[in-house]
């Protein structure tokens, strides 16, 4: 019986947590904008250290550049979660990445999308074909700059 009251009470505690959606995991604004520019810091490195391959100074490593379109393929998920209402202030996003949420949200697929195309292209070992598709990312991520990221 005791044991019973323990486990309910455990789970009444944590249970809330567990549940809790990942948004909901910034206990404040600033917290938030930090996760997101992290994230996309890291995309950034992960992205533009593949460069050199891409424009032939450096050979083509396919292994070293299928892992690392690995580890982008989880960042492109990450940064999306940080851009929650009310975080916009002191930011470089602009108030359209909220006003116009579902066009905000179809920027972020289509970066998504680019980069599982990105490494279905890696995964040829054909450097034309992952050259293509790494221009994509590119314009992907520069879409979604020009319109919901403030020019600096
Ligand atoms: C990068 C980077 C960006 C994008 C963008 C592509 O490497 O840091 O913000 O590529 O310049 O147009």
């Amino acid at each position: 019986m005791k044991k019973i009251n323990l486990l309910s009470v455990a789970l009444t505690v944590c249970l809330p947590f567990i549940l809790q959606p990942a948004q909901a995991q910034f206990a404040k604004p600033d917290a938030a904008i930090s996760y997101r520019q992290s994230a996309l810091t890291l995309i950034s490195s992960h992205f533009g250290r593949m460069q050199p391959t891409i424009k032939g100074a450096t050979p083509y490593d396919a292994a070293a550049i299928n892992a690392n379109i690995d580890v982008l393929k989880t960042l492109s998920n990450l940064p999306w979660a940080g851009f929650i209402e009310g975080s916009q202030a002191g930011s470089n996003a602009k108030p359209e990445a909220w006003s116009d949420a579902a066009g905000f949200k179809q920027a972020q697929q289509k970066f998504q999308l680019a980069v599982v195309k990105l490494s279905e292209a890696s995964g040829t070992g054909d450097l034309e074909k992952l050259r293509s598709a790494y221009g994509d990312v590119g314009a992907s991520c520069k879409a979604c700059h020009d319109s919901y990221r403030v020019k600096k």
